[in-house]
């Protein structure tokens, strides 16, 4: 500390310090107290104790009743049985993909780390409660295909919201997970977030994501723009040994004469077909808001095996709740592989039910064997944490049919109403929702996914708050001035829609703009890294790592905020969720592994009344030791 006070200081740094510097500068012998991790972290409960966790504050029920989960049991003595991961490093992509299309037997990828509490619980879901189990379910069931646990929204969100570092919680996952495919969803060019980045940046991300743990790249296009995928599909096979998934998104209803002029069947087979040519080693039907219904998924999961030889991986959400005999037609159809979720994380807008699914099948000809018995105490387990993220469910109690008409993903569904809330617009939440149907026929019907779906979103929520129609847009829209997400899409920043965009419609949203046609990246300035990461260095120091550069990249505000956090507070993933939302009352005490092999009992002995300062003691025990903590009441 000494010598970075004599680096910072203004006299040094205008080189001006002669002999005497030292001794006339007292202040170089003031140190800042070094705050141990120890420290940190009761900082942390502090605050949450004294002024609330601010990402529930005004949502929290005190007599809620969360209980400790039971873990399911397991054997650790033994390595985990060789799975999915040992197969593909076995056989490299081409051949796995291969091996995957002959195998007769379903197989099944489980999104309960991903895309379920994406779904159900707006991403919230943390680090702490996955690596509790994830060893576990490593030993207890190897035969499931993958584990979707990365990408998609939980890369913004860990950082946001959850002050988590992305890249710790991968590099967990694949430790505690050696033998089953490690699965994440990158929006194409959007990379995992909601504008176009610089190809190399994304290429990076990509090699970097495969050296961390990742095997299966589910790449998608939120306009399904074949330009938008292909360039990542390309890093993945020239850049790491892993398999390249690409997606078709499925929206409208091929079976639907009014739905399918522009979504029909020879259009996914059109895509399919490109998307193979690409070099895609799996297909993915990606129905984002769950929109394939049984019959339809038969039409669609025959042609496609007629007309490639790609592997078919189908993803669906159970919004409408039929999706489980969408998954039994499909299966019949020779789909290869399905997505479902563990039972108390499955439903509603997250996946079908994987242990239901297991027993529909189950006798049948391409059944898989699972434990229930297992599954049964994985669902317990998610059924008791969840609880502890209540403040983030989304409210819808059953599924809807609604779906068909609004088609919101499900992804998207326990965002927007938080969203509308906070416009003070949940009254006309069915207004919402009717407009984004609205909004998405003006568009001239485009696929919704992120990052398409979030601007049908906000140009639907912009309309209620404004207590205007789609019709209004098309009689006044010259003197509107529109959500800067909405001029973009316009412009062209994320892509072409099939069909290209209406040219009425354009031209009121950009008036004198001119759009491109061509892919958005091609107008970024590609990265240079030496000297990023130069930046990146005198901005927050030397103890960083490359991926936190990556981080950056992609979210510097995020990423600077994550910063400033960590430094205060330490590494809060390590805090139990109950105590990481809710705190402690006073008597209660909690163990908190703070780092390998080095845990902490701390307790909540008393808090304070407000000083002159506006601050309050808190009284800890730390290990046994009372340590008191003066916070800054903010509330
Ligand atoms: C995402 O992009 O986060 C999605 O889940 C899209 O379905
Ligand atoms: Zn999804």
């Amino acid at each position: 500390q000494f010598l970075q006070n004599i680096i910072a200081h203004p006299v040094f740094m205008a080189g001006e310090a002669n002999v005497d510097f030292i001794k006339d500068h007292q202040e170089l012998f003031k140190f800042k107290p070094r705050q141990d991790r120890a420290t940190k972290v009761l900082s942390f409960l502090g605050d949450v104790i004294v002024n609330g966790n601010p990402d529930v504050r005004g949502l929290v029920d005190p007599k809620r009743d969360l209980r400790k989960p039971r873990l399911p049991q397991f054997d650790p003595s033994t390595p985990p049985s060789p799975g999915t991961k040992n197969k593909l490093t076995e056989l490299g992509p081409e051949e796995f993909a291969k091996w995957l299309r002959a195998d007769p037997q379903i197989h099944y990828t489980d999104t309960t780390l991903r895309d379920a509490h994406q779904s159900l619980l707006a991403t919230r879901m943390r680090t702490f409660d996955m690596l509790k189990v994830a060893e576990r379910y490593a030993h207890q069931h190897p035969q499931t295909f993958s584990l979707e646990c990365w990408g998609g929204a939980t890369f913004d969100v860990a950082l946001r919201f959850l002050h988590e570092d992305p890249w710790e919680r991968l590099a967990k996952l694949r430790a505690a997970v050696p033998n089953i495919l490690l699965q994440m969803l990158i929006r194409g060019a959007n990379g995992v977030g909601y504008k176009a980045y610089p190809d190399n940046l994304t290429e990076r991300f990509v090699q970097q994501a495969a050296e961390t743990g990742i095997d299966v790249f589910r790449i998608f296009d939120s306009l399904n723009w074949m330009p938008g995928m292909e360039a990542c599909i390309g890093f993945v096979r020239n850049k790491t040994d892993r398999l390249a998934e690409a997606s078709i998104c499925y929206t409208g209803d091929i079976l639907d004469a009014k739905r399918n002029q522009k979504y029909n069947l020879e259009y996914y087979l059109r895509l399919a077909r490109q998307i193979e040519d690409a070099g895609a080693h799996i297909l993915c039907i990606k129905d984002m808001a769950g929109l394939l219904k049984p019959y339809a998924a038969t039409e669609l999961i025959t042609a496609l095996r007629d007309t490639i030889s790609l592997p078919i991986h189908l993803h669906t959400h159970d919004t409408s709740s039929l999706q489980a005999a969408t998954y039994l037609k499909a299966v019949e159809a020779g789909v290869d592989v399905i997505d479902v979720a563990l039972g108390s994380l499955s439903g509603l807008t997250a996946q079908p039910n994987f242990n239901s699914v297991v027993e529909m099948l189950r006798g049948q000809e391409r059944h898989r064997e699972f434990d229930q018995l297992s599954l049964n105490e994985f669902s317990n387990y998610w059924e008791t944490v969840r609880e502890y993220y209540y403040p983030f469910e989304s409210g819808l109690k059953a599924g809807t049919s609604e779906v068909f008409q609004h088609e919101i993903p499900g992804g998207q569904y326990s965002n927007l109403r938080p969203q509308a809330a906070s416009l003070g617009l949940l009254d006309k939440f069915e207004t919402v929702k009717t407009t984004f149907a609205d909004v998405n026929q003006l568009f001239g019907d485009i696929v919704k996914v992120t990052p398409s779906s979030k601007v049908v979103g906000d140009m639907a929520l912009f309309l209620v708050s404004n207590n205007l129609t789609t019709r209004d847009v098309l009689e006044k829209g010259q003197g509107l001035s529109f959500p800067e997400s909405v001029r973009e899409l316009f412009r062209g920043d994320i892509g072409q829609p099939e069909g290209g965009w209406p040219a009425e419609v354009q031209k009121l949203i950009l008036k004198d703009e001119q759009p491109f046609t061509d892919r958005p990246n091609e107008h970024l300035a590609p990265i240079n890294f030496e000297a990023e990461w130069q930046k990146f260095e005198e901005k927050f120091g030397r103890r960083t790592s490359f991926t936190d550069v990556l981080s950056w990249l992609l979210y510097p505000k995020v990423f600077e905020q994550y910063w400033q956090h960590r430094e205060e507070y330490g590494d809060v993933s390590v805090i139990p969720t109950r105590v990481f939302y809710y705190g402690l009352q006073p008597g209660e005490e909690t163990i908190i592994d703070i780092a390998r092999g080095k845990s902490i009992i701390v307790g909540l002995q008393s808090i304070g009344p407000v000083n002159e300062d506006g601050c309050r003691t808190i009284f800890f025990s730390l290990n046994g030791q009372t340590r008191n903590l003066e916070i800054r009441d903010t509330s």
